[in-house]
């Protein structure tokens, strides 16, 4: 029988008392890895008990000691690099490179947000009054809870942990049912690190059960969650109850505008490699193309070039891959209902278009799809797979415009050598984010944040940060 995974509440790994077990699988051999507890919201309810007692000693903390507690956690991914990548590919899909790369960039996070310890600012503002002074203090919320995904499972857990912790709150983590494993791995890595009990604990179920139980408890502070728009409108129902604060990441459609006067080559190859990395399974990675019509023809074929160059299979099976299965079978109906009802209403399939049959796992194909027309929904929905829709332009404003038609507004990009053009776009698309001749990604010192339905809020930086504090006035008149 697959090892069943524990909660881990208060410092303690607490066996499941009962219920649904939930199995996890290994998306490319279809086989189970572990089961995981549907936990019930009588346990979340200890788990954000613990989180609550713990928080006021946590708070008192001076930061730099909390920011300590964050370095010896990224000490110890560091030494366990090859584990956890391992443990990431096995159950999320991705190569084992990037999960390698995923595993040391988190670890690079922990550190990255544990410097900020020394420079939480607050601000002293004018006074309309003699002998008043009036302070800004940044104060912690409380209670995080960390609602994660599947497609960046590791990594998430500092996105959310990380700011968390040094800005003086403590954390509920409810990874996804797609990838707790990696989470199990990060609490056995906490052994002997003498973190508080009850700073951070871990609780495992689905959204239905666990999720909803966390999401609508009105001892957390602050919801924190990347995922889909739907469960994003879910969570933010169950938030409204006790009008508790979230932080919503729910994902993109981004443009990618290619001009005539861009570096084809460089911008061929650029977005080709986002839209296979991870399976296209990122939300800022280009999920739709607007070519101008001069070089419609080189991209088009570029583009072919380089994903049907793109070997994909198992991630830990004996050929080298670029590219592993898509999450599951749901993720890959999606990513097959949209290319056929894009073929089915003219668009045309330059290469791919199909799922591939490996025996096992779930894989389609990598896609370039010419003739998307705007009004078509893979030009609207997120396809979250290996396929390219391509659009052709007459000049800027019209790319600018159909990308502006979207009910989505994460990220963007425009490949160009004008700086005007590229300046434009900067302020003309109503998008989080725009990267000019360069691939798909943030950076963590940056500000990864949505409009429209792509979210409330965002992560990284120092902005980010702050998102994990309340503002708390002083006047003091003496
Ligand atoms: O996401 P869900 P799924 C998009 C992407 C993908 C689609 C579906 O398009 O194809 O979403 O993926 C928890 N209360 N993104 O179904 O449902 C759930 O248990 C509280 C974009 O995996 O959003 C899991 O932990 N929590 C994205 C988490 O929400 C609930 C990354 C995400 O699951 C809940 C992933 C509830 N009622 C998917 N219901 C991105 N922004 O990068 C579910 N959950």
């Amino acid at each position: 029988m697959p090892a069943l995974l524990l909660n881990y509440v208060d410092g303690v790994s607490l066996p499941a008392a009962g219920g649904e077990r939930i199995p996890v699988y290994n998306p490319a051999r279809d086989t189970v890895l572990s089961e995981m507890p549907d936990t019930s919201a009588e346990v979340v309810n200890r788990a954000v008990a613990a989180a609550k007692a713990a928080q006021k000693d946590w708070a008192k903390l001076p930061a730099i000691q909390r920011a300590a507690a964050l370095r010896k956690i990224s000490g110890k991914i560091r030494e366990n690099i090859d584990r956890i990548a391992r443990v990431i590919t096995e159950e999320q899909g991705k190569v084992y490179s990037l999960a390698q790369l995923e595993a040391a960039f988190t670890a690079e996070y922990m550190d990255y947000m544990a410097e900020w310890a020394r420079r939480i600012e607050g601000e002293v503002i004018t006074s309309d009054r003699a002998g008043e002074t009036v302070l800004l203090l940044r104060q912690p919320i409380g209670v995080v809870a960390g609602i994660l995904p599947w497609n960046f499972p590791f990594f998430l857990i500092a996105r959310k942990l990380a700011p968390a912790l040094v800005t003086g709150n403590t954390i509920v983590i409810k990874p996804s049912e797609e990838t707790p494993n990696n989470a199990s791995l990060f609490v056995e890595l906490l052994e002997g690190l003498d973190i508080p009990k009850g700073v951070i604990n871990f609780v495992y179920g689905s959204g239905r059960t666990t999720g909803a139980a966390l999401s609508g408890h009105p001892d957390v502070g602050l919801v924190s969650f990347t995922g889909s728009v739907a469960t994003g409108e879910r969570i933010m129902a169950a938030a409204a109850n006790n009008i508790t604060k979230v932080n919503l990441e729910l994902g993109g459609k981004a443009p990618a505008i290619i001009l005539d006067d861009a570096d084809i080559p460089k911008a061929v190859h650029n977005l080709a490699a986002s839209r296979t990395l991870n399976s296209g399974q990122l939300c800022n990675c280009p999920e739709r193309i607007y070519v101008q019509r001069g070089v419609a023809d080189q991209v088009v074929s570029g583009l072919a070039t380089a994903l049907q160059a793109t070997r994909y299979g198992d991630p830990l099976g004996d050929k080298e891959v670029d590219m592993g299965p898509l999450i599951n079978r749901a993720g890959l109906d999606k990513v097959r209902g949209l290319v056929d009802s894009a073929i089915s209403q003219g668009a045309e399939v330059v290469t791919g278009g199909k799922v591939a049959d490996l025996g096992t796992g779930s894989y389609f194909e990598p896609t370039v799809l010419t003739n998307c027309r705007q009004n078509m929904d893979i030009m609207h929905k997120e396809i979250f797979g290996p396929v390219i829709p391509i659009n052709v332009v007459n000049d800027l404003d019209e790319a600018i415009e159909r990308s502006n038609d979207t009910e989505f507004g994460l990220t963007s990009s425009i490949f160009t050598q004008s700086l005007s053009s590229a300046l434009k776009a900067c302020n003309e698309l109503k998008f989080g984010e725009t990267y000019v001749n360069r691939e798909h990604f943030e950076a963590m010192q940056g500000f990864h944040a949505g409009t429209k339905k792509s979210g409330i809020g965002g992560a990284d930086g120092k902005h980010g940060l702050y998102e994990y504090t309340m503002t708390h006035l002083a006047y003091i008149q003496t």
